[in-house]
């Protein structure tokens, strides 16, 4: 069971945000109304959000889930490889000191980003992405043996974070696309394939038996229905021009 959540508003400067995607620049105004109602999916969850001011120091800076991995028994504070993205921890320090006693941190040469962490119970699956080395892989997963929990580094190149092409819905369910529907793995999970003109929705998050999936994606929603779960659709357009999915909005512990 997930109980809280951190957010932050998307700033002005999100207009300048990283992004591969040839979908147009992120319009502030809509994107504000989209961050708002996923706000409000997360409290129909259960979660109480804190949400952080906007920075426009940083314009991916929405992206939280980037910055930090919280686990049950630890959080720890990445080092974003994105040279734009670096210092986005400096600020959410505190808060993740407010709600954790035991912090640790991934330190040079090691580089991080949690959107290339999944967590499947105590074990967390790590992407060696163009943002994650291998160095960040080995200083996650000793931080994690600290605390009593394990981990794996799994290779990639297809996608921006692990969690672009894989999401665990818990109850041994992961939504795989591309690259990850055939690999070793992964193979032990009920594999759900979400059809690569629907890649986007592959990044839903399973949050207290409710999964949060992006809206306009009818063919992977009816997947995830399929297995049982409540649906709450969010529209993340705006997000997805700066190829940020539903996970990276949030923080959740
Ligand atoms: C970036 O490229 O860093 C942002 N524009 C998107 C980050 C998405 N975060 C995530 O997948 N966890």
């Amino acid at each position: 069971m997930f109980k809280k959540a951190i957010v932050r508003t998307p700033c002005a400067a999100m207009i300048n945000g990283i992004t591969s995607a040839n979908l147009g620049k992120p319009n502030l105004e809509k994107a504000l109304i989209q961050h708002q109602d996923y706000i409000q999916a997360l409290k129909e969850c259960g979660l109480e959000v804190t949400i952080l001011e906007a920075n426009n120091e940083f314009p991916d800076s929405t992206f939280v889930e980037d910055v930090a991995l919280c686990t049950p028994h630890c959080a720890i504070i990445t080092n974003p490889g994105a040279a734009t993205r670096t210092q986005e921890t400096e600020s959410m320090i505190p808060y993740i000191e407010d709600n954790y006693e035991h912090v640790e941190y991934i330190q040079v040469p090691g580089t991080l980003e949690a959107g290339d962490i999944m967590m499947v119970g105590n074990y967390y699956y790590i992407g060696l992405s163009d943002r994650t080395n291998k160095n960040g892989t080995v200083q996650m997963i000793a931080h994690l043996r600290k605390y009593g929990m394990d981990g794996t580094a799994v290779s990639m190149k297809d996608f921006l974070h692990l969690k672009t092409g894989l999401s665990y819905l818990e109850n041994n369910n992961l939504l795989v696309c591309g690259e990850f529907v055939s690999k070793s793995e992964f193979q032990q999970f009920n594999k759900i394939e979400i059809d690569a003109d629907e890649a986007y929705a592959v990044n839903s998050v399973w949050i207290n038996d409710i999964v949060i999936t992006p809206k306009g994606f009818p063919k992977s929603k009816a997947k995830i229905e399929k297995l049982g779960y409540k649906i709450r659709e969010v529209d993340a357009s705006e997000f997805q021009k700066l190829d940020g999915g539903l996970s990276c909005l949030s923080l959740r512990f």
